[in-house]
């Protein structure tokens, strides 16, 4: 039997398990990034397993989220990554350098390799052939230090793409497409594999908008076969000896198939506040726009901006619109620059932004009260943006700049009949990305060869051993699709505590019950309730690291997103699946109590708990766990794991337990 594109590479990289969906699976990985808010727990995770180099062919450090440095604290976060990058043989990607996968793709990103990061947005280079997949900051310290990535075998879907793309239809309305029709949780456990005659008509960046986006999906990853496009995008890039040419086998089997139609897509959008409420631009026309925004590791690319530059050249935004421009990498806004294309978007009123995620994550250019914003960013969580009650939409560089335009949202085709000589700018790559290479330090470069921390920069702490009796107040009831950005937010007054678990975890749940925290604490261990889905959205493993911190216990949830649910296991909490009834039934107060002897269960392989509520009634909850998530849950997480297998000799980032 033939095999697809992701059993190829799988393969490639197998090191233990089949590719049996369903299986455990541990492979090798070749490079891996981080960035600054996650980054600072993966070295210092790093420092505590007692490791000491790096050891996949490459890791980079990049500086983005935070690179307007409010509090010294973001600058220290900074300086010690660097130190850390220098000191265990990373490159370093300044503040202000750009976006980690709008850097990587440019730099490394390539055909074949497998790519593990501490950023949900990781699979972005799936659209040049490489497996990339996103997970949490220990998941990636501890392949760093060489050792193998267990998942579960996803499933492989065929995305097949037919057709062109019509003008004005864009790469983002493939996966706004996508969205529509797959919801955000419709990519679970799935790797979304594009094939067709569709594919070769979409340029390597373009890929790259659908690839990145598809972790809305909550896929483990998407990917394009390589072909000329790849071969093209790397050739301007100046990496074309990396190219490789890697297609599924043509009889190879897919667990199930999905079929865009490209040439019937039109303009979408993304409606507050989920990147699954898509619905045509046409449907939303009129609204009045007081924002918009252009840039993320979406659209932030070159090809992204330079439709902007082009339909705002000789035009001017809406004198009511503020409209801003945040070039994914500083590659991007040099190349710009250069052409004029800068000089150009800002005599058209556009506020050209340093590369950064900034607004992305709120910080920076927060939308006023009651006030629509349009962004060609990939997520529109509710207070993502800053403030509670936001209206942010999602869309193309083209919707944007026609909204900038006009002022309010419009179809970017009725904006063509109404204003003369506005054409669909279409896509065009520059002959050669010429961006300088200043600010990425190589290891041979580095500045530092020991730790520089500040006094915000904790350790991090560590859990006791899974008990045998887990008994606790069910201390928050919550709903389907909970982000990461609900149970920590990433907002400048939360971020600069990354580094600092004690101080971060006051901001637990906060978005939901700002007494969460503090009764938590006060509590003698407790437990989480939530919906489908729970913790979808960044790989950010404080989200888990807080509660546990807190001491709570476990979640019962009805679904779980992948990254999120690895983050449980890492930081010792217990995962637990509960039915759509039991969720209805449970209330919040509920004093819950596992009868069976957890640890021992756990250990043991019992898939079933039977949990008492109020001395009353009893519900049966579900731990769908591989053996070795079950090590590391009853280790009390996966640093506790990992120092316990070194002290037993079998390394410090053990392969082959
Ligand atoms: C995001 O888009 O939510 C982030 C901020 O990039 C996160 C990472 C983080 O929380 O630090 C992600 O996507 O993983
Ligand atoms: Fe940055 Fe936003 Fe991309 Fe996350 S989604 S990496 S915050 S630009």
């Amino acid at each position: 039997m033939g095999q697809t594109l992701t059993e190829k590479i799988l393969d490639d990289h197998l090191v233990e398990g089949e590719l049996e969906t369903g299986e455990e699976i541990g492979i090798e990985i070749d490079q891996v990034l981080t960035q600054d808010t996650t980054g600072t727990m993966v070295w210092l995770q790093f420092e505590a397993m007692g490791l000491d180099e790096v050891q996949t062919e490459i890791a980079a450090q990049y500086c983005d989220h935070q690179t307007y440095q409010f509090d010294f604290k973001n600058t220290d976060d900074h300086r010690f990554l660097r130190s850390a990058a220098g000191k265990f043989g990373a490159y370093f990607s300044r503040p202000g350098n750009g976006i980690c996968h709008n850097v990587h793709r440019e730099n490394f990103a390539a055909p074949g390799k497998t790519l593990l990061g501490s950023d949900s947005h990781t699979p972005t280079p799936g659209g040049l052939g490489e497996l990339a997949i996103g997970a949490g900051g220990i998941d990636v310290t501890v392949a760093m230090g060489g050792a193998p990535y267990y998942i579960e075998m996803p499933e492989v879907v065929n995305v097949r793409l037919e057709g062109e793309l019509p003008e004005w239809a864009t790469a983002k309305d493939v996966i706004l497409e996508m969205l529509r029709r797959l919801t955000v949780k419709g990519g679970v456990g799935k790797i979304l594999e594009y094939t067709g005659p569709g594919v070769e008509t979409l340029t390597a960046p373009e890929r790259m908008t659908i690839t990145n986006m598809g972790t809305e999906l909550g896929a483990t990853t998407s990917i394009f076969p390589t072909d000329e496009q790849t071969k093209d995008y790397l050739e301007r890039v100046g990496r074309e000896d990396e190219y490789v040419e890697l297609q599924p086998d043509d009889d190879a089997e897919y667990d199930d198939e999905i079929v865009v139609d490209l040439s019937e897509l039109e303009p979408l959008i993304a409606q507050p506040s989920m990147p699954d409420k898509v619905v045509p631009v046409s449907e939303v026309a009129g609204t009045d726009v007081q924002q918009v925004i252009v840039g993320s590791c979406t659209n932030g690319g070159y090809e992204d901006i330079l439709p902007v530059a082009k339909m705002l050249e000789g035009r001017e935004v809406a004198t009511e619109t503020e409209t801003i421009v945040a070039p994914g990498s500083k590659q991007a806004s040099e190349m710009l620059a250069r052409e004029g294309w800068v000089a150009e978007m800002m005599a058209a009123g556009v506020n050209f932004s340093e590369a950064t995620c900034g607004a992305c994550i709120g910080i920076g250019h927060v939308p006023a009260s009651d006030s629509v914003s349009l962004r060609t960013f990939n997520r529109n969580f509710e207070g993502r943006s800053g403030i509670e009650d936001d209206n942010v939409f999602l869309c193309s560089p083209e919707v944007a700049a026609a909204a900038a335009i006009k002022g309010e949202i419009i179809d970017p085709r009725d904006l063509a009949e109404e204003e003369e000589d506005l054409e669909a700018p279409g896509v065009e790559l520059p002959d050669e990305y010429t961006g300088s290479k200043t600010d990425l330090i190589a290891p041979d470069e580095a500045v530092d060869d020991e730790l520089i921390k500040g006094p915000n920069i904790g350790d991090v702490p560590l859990k006791d051993p899974l008990d045998s009796d887990l008994e606790g107040e069910a201390l928050l009831k919550m709903e389907d699709n909970i982000t990461t950005d609900h149970i920590i937010p990433a907002t400048q007054d939360i971020l600069m505590y990354r580094s600092n678990v004690p101080k971060l975890s006051e901001f637990t749940l906060s978005r939901i019950d700002e007494t969460f925290a503090d009764r938590a604490l006060e509590s003698d261990g407790g437990f989480l309730v939530a919906g489908e889905n729970y913790g979808q959205g960044s790989s950010r493993e404080h989200a888990a690291l807080c509660p546990m911190y807190l001491g709570i216990q476990g979640v019962f949830a009805q679904s779980f997103a992948r990254i999120h649910r690895a983050n449980l296991f890492n930081f010792g909490l217990i995962p637990l699946t509960i039915d759509e009834e039991t969720y209805e039934q449970l209330e919040q107060g509920d004093d819950l109590e596992i009868v069976d002897d957890v640890r021992e269960g756990v250990e043991n392989g019992a898939e079933e708990f039977t949990v008492r509520v109020n001395d009353d009634w009893e519900f049966t909850a579900e731990l769908d766990a591989s053996e070795r998530e079950r090590d590391i849950l009853a280790a009390g997480g996966k640093l506790a794991w990992t120092k316990q297998q070194a002290e037993e000799g079998a390394g410090a980032a053990p392969a082959d337990d």
